[in-house]
C-alpha cells in the first residue's frame, strides 16, 4: 500500500566547502535553525554530518553528542547520524559515531569510487556497524550507491538478522560519479531488486546534482520516499544556487502533495521505520 511520503533532509554532508556554498549550515546554531524550519515544512528525519570550528567535516564525539542532544531538545525529528563521514575518516571514528546514541545511523553497503576518491566500506566493517546497531537499539538506514549493494544487504540480513525494530529501510543515493546513475530506469531496477529483501522493505531516494528532480519524480511514482538537502544538491535550477535547505524541502513537499502522498509526520515516520517513540 502506498502511504504518505517520508521526507529526510540531509542539510550539510561532508563534501561542500562553506567558502564555496555560504548557505551550507555548518555551526550547531545553523543546523538547529535549519532542522526546525525543515521540520515545520514537512521533514521527519534529519541525516546529520557535522563540521568543526573551521567548517571542516569532523566526527568529534563531544560535538556529535551535543548535536544529538540539541536536535532532540529543539525538534521532534528522527536524528540519523552519518557513519559515512568523509572519505578520509578512519573506520574506528566512523564506528564510534554510534556512541553518540542517535535514533538512526547510516550504513553504506559497499565500497565505491567516489569522484576522484574511494569510499571504503569493507564487509567486516559493515557487519560491525550492523551488529553494534542491533545491540544498541539504533535503527539503520542502509545506503545503496550501486545495485550490488542490495545483494550485499541481502547477505548481511541473511547472516546477521534483521535490524533493530525489525523494519528494513534503504536509501538509494544515485548519481555519485562511481555509483549508479540517477535515472528512472536505474531507480526502477533498484526498486525491482527490493523483492529479494524482506517483505515491507521501504526505500528513499536522492539524486546528486542534476539528477535530483528525475530521481525525486521516479521515487514518488514508484511508491518510494525522498531525501533532499544541500548534502546532495547545491544548484536549485540552471544558474541558480540553492538558497537554503528549506527551499529543497519545500520543493519536495510540493511534489509529494502533487503525487497525493503528503509528508509523513514524525510520529508516522517513527512507526514506519521502527524507531521507538520519544
Ligand atoms: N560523505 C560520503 C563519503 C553517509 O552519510 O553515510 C558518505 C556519505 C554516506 O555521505
Ligand atoms: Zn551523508
Amino acid at each position: 500500500m502506498t502511504t504518505g511520503t517520508l521526507i529526510t533532509v540531509a542539510p550539510t554532508g561532508a563534501e561542500s566547502a562553506k567558502a564555496e556554498v555560504p548557505a551550507l549550515p555548518v555551526t550547531l546554531d545553523e543546523l538547529l535553525l535549519t532542522a526546525k524550519e525543515c521540520e515545520a515544512l514537512g521533514a521527519a528525519v534529519i541525516h546529520v554530518h557535522i563540521r568543526d570550528d573551521e567548517a571542516r567535516p569532523t566526527l568529534d564525539q563531544g560535538r556529535l553528542r551535543e548535536t544529538v542532544a540539541a536536535l532532540r531538545e529543539g525538534t521532534d525529528l528522527i536524528v540519523q547520524l552519518s557513519t559515512g563521514g568523509a572519505v578520509t575518516d578512519p573506520e574506528a571514528d566512523r564506528l564510534a559515531v554510534l556512541d553518540a546514541g542517535p535514533d538512526m545511523a547510516s550504513c553504506t553497503m559497499g565500497t565505491l569510487n567516489f569522484g576522484d576518491d574511494v569510499f571504503l566500506n569493507r564487509w567486516e566493517f559493515i557487519v560491525d556497524l550492523h551488529t553494534r546497531m542491533q545491540e544498541r537499539g539504533i535503527v539503520p538506514e542502509y545506503e545503496i550507491f550501486d545495485l550490488g549493494h542490495l545483494t550485499a544487504l541481502q547477505r548481511l540480513l541473511g547472516k546477521h538478522g534483521l535490524p533493530h525494530g525489525g523494519h528494513v529501510h534503504v536509501d538509494f543515493v544515485m548519481g555519485v560519479p562511481g555509483g549508479m546513475p540517477g535515472t528512472t530506469a536505474t531507480l526502477a531496477a533498484a526498486h525491482q531488486a527490493l523483492r529479494d529483501l524482506p517483505e515491507g522493505t521501504t526505500f528513499s531516494a536522492t539524486g546528486i546534482g542534476r539528477s535530483t528532480i528525475p530521481v525525486l519524480l521516479a521515487s514518488l511514482s514508484a511508491g518510494g520516499h525522498l531525501r533532499v538537502g544541500m548534502e546532495d544538491t547545491v544548484t536549485y535550477a540552471k544558474g541558480r544556487p540553492v538558497e537554503s535547505n528549506m527551499q529543497l524541502v519545500a520543493r519536495a513537499v510540493g511534489f509529494a502533495q502533487l503525487a497525493q502522498r503528503p509528508p509523513l509526520t514524525t510520529t508516522e515516520a517513527r512507526e514506519l521505520l521502527g524507531v521507538a517513540p520519544r
